[in-house]
C-alpha cells in the first residue's frame, strides 16, 4: 500500500527540536572555522550525541577525514554539505511501502508490537486514519488485553476514526482475541486489520511466545499473515530502542518500524543509528498525539526536513 506522500512542512515542524539541537549546534559548530583536526574531533563528539550512533559516526568521521586530506573539504561549510549527502545516500532504494496481501485478497492484516508506551496504540489511530482516507476499510483488533485500560483506549480512537474493533475480555488470551478479528476480518472482508499487542517486558520470553502464538493463530484464519509486523519505536528512547530492535526483530519477525515521537526529542540522528544497525526498514514517523501526525519515512525528506534553515 503506498499510503500518502511525505509532506515536507510536516516533517520539517515535527522534527523542529532536532533540527535546533542537531544541525543548528552543527551549524554554530562548523560555519565561519576552517576545517583541522580540532573540528573533525568535535564534529565526531556531536555526532555521538545527537544519537547518530557509532558506526554511522565512526564512517562518516573517516569520510570527512579523507576528504580534509584531498583537500576536498577546507571549511567547516562544506562539511555541512558534506553530511548532508552522505546521509541521503546511506537509504539506497528500499521498499518502505506498507506490504498487503497478495494478489489482491483480502483481508492485509497489520500486526503491531513494542514495548509499553512506546505509542502502539496512538500509531494504530495514524494508520488507521491514513488507510481510511485512502478509502479502505479497517478492523481493529484489541490483542492488549492485559493493561487496564488498554482496550478503552483503542476504542475510544475507534469512535472517534470511525471503525470498529473486535475485542475480549480484560486479562483473557490474546491469541483468542486476535483469532477472533481474523475471522471477523474475513466474514465481514474489510481490507485491512490492524493487531494491538501488549508491551510487557519485565520477562522478555513469554511477550515474545505470545506474539508468535498471535501470530500462527492470524495466519491459521488466513493464510500467510501478518503481512507486515510493525515494530513501534520510541525515538526519545536512544539506546533502548536500539535494543528492542534487535530483540523485536530476533523473535516477532518484524518487517517495519513506525518510529514514534520524533516531534519529541532533539535526537532525531537515532533514524540514522537504526539504519545502521539493523536491515528493518522504517516505514513510518510519528510526529506528534493526534492521528494526524503520521508520514511516511521518506530519506530525501527527512534529511532535507533535519537540515533546513
Ligand atoms: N509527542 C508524541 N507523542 C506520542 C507519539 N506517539 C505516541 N505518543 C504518546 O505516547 C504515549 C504512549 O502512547 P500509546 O499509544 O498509549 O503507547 P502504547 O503503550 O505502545 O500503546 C501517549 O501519551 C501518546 O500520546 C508521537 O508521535 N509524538
Ligand atoms: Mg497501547
Amino acid at each position: 500500500m503506498g499510503l500518502f506522500k511525505a509532506a515536507l512542512s510536516k516533517v520539517k515542524k515535527g522534527l523542529d527540536r532536532t533540527r535546533e539541537s542537531f544541525v543548528g549546534g552543527l551549524r554554530s559548530m562548523l560555519m565561519g572555522r576552517k576545517l583541522d583536526e580540532q573540528l573533525i574531533k568535535e564534529l565526531e563528539a556531536r555526532l555521538i550525541q545527537s544519537d547518530v550512533g557509532v558506526r554511522a559516526t565512526r564512517r562518516l568521521i573517516e569520510g570527512v577525514r579523507e576528504d580534509f586530506k584531498d583537500g576536498k573539504l577546507t571549511k567547516g561549510e562544506d562539511v555541512l554539505d558534506y553530511l548532508k549527502r552522505e546521509l541521503k545516500a546511506m537509504w539506497p532504494e528500499e521498499d518502505r511501502r506498507l506490504n498487503e496481501a497478495p494478489g489482491g485478497t483480502k483481508p492485509t492484516v497489520i500486526l503491531v508490537t513494542g514495548v509499553n508506551g512506546a505509542g502502539k496504540t496512538t500509531s494504530i489511530a495514524k494508520l488507521c486514519m491514513a488507510l481510511r482516507a485512502e478509502g479502505k476499510s479497517v478492523l481493529l483488533g484489541a490483542c492488549d488485553t492485559f493493561r487496564a485500560g488498554a482496550v478503552r483506549q483503542l476504542e475510544i480512537w475507534a469512535e472517534r476514526l470511525g471503525v470498529e474493533v473486535v475485542k475480549g475480555q480484560q486479562g483473557g488470551d490474546p491469541a483468542a482475541v486476535a483469532f477472533d478479528a481474523a475471522a471477523a476480518a474475513r466474514a465481514r472482508g474489510v481490507d485491512v486489520l490492524i493487531v494491538d499487542t501488549a508491551g510487557r517486558l519485565h520477562t522478555q520470553d513469554p511477550l515474545m511466545r505470545q506474539l508468535e502464538k498471535i501470530r500462527k493463530v492470524i495466519d491459521k484464519q488466513i493464510e500467510g499473515a501478518p503481512h507486515e509486523v510493525l515494530l513501534v519505536l520510541d525515538a526519545t528512547s536512544g539506546q533502548n530502542a536500539m535494543r528492542q530492535a534487535e530483540e523485536f526483530s530476533k523473535a516477532a519477525g518484524v518487517t517495519g518500524i513506525f518510529l514514534s515521537k520524533l516531534d519529541g526529542t532533539a535526537k532525531g540522528g537515532i533514524v540514522i543509528a537504526i539504519k545502521d544497525a539493523t536491515d528493518i526498514p522504517v516505514k513510518f514517523i510519528g510526529v506528534g498525539e493526534t492521528p494526524e501526525d503520521i508520514e511516511p519515512f521518506d530519506p530525501e525528506t527527512f534529511i532535507e526536513a533535519m537540515f533546513a534553515v
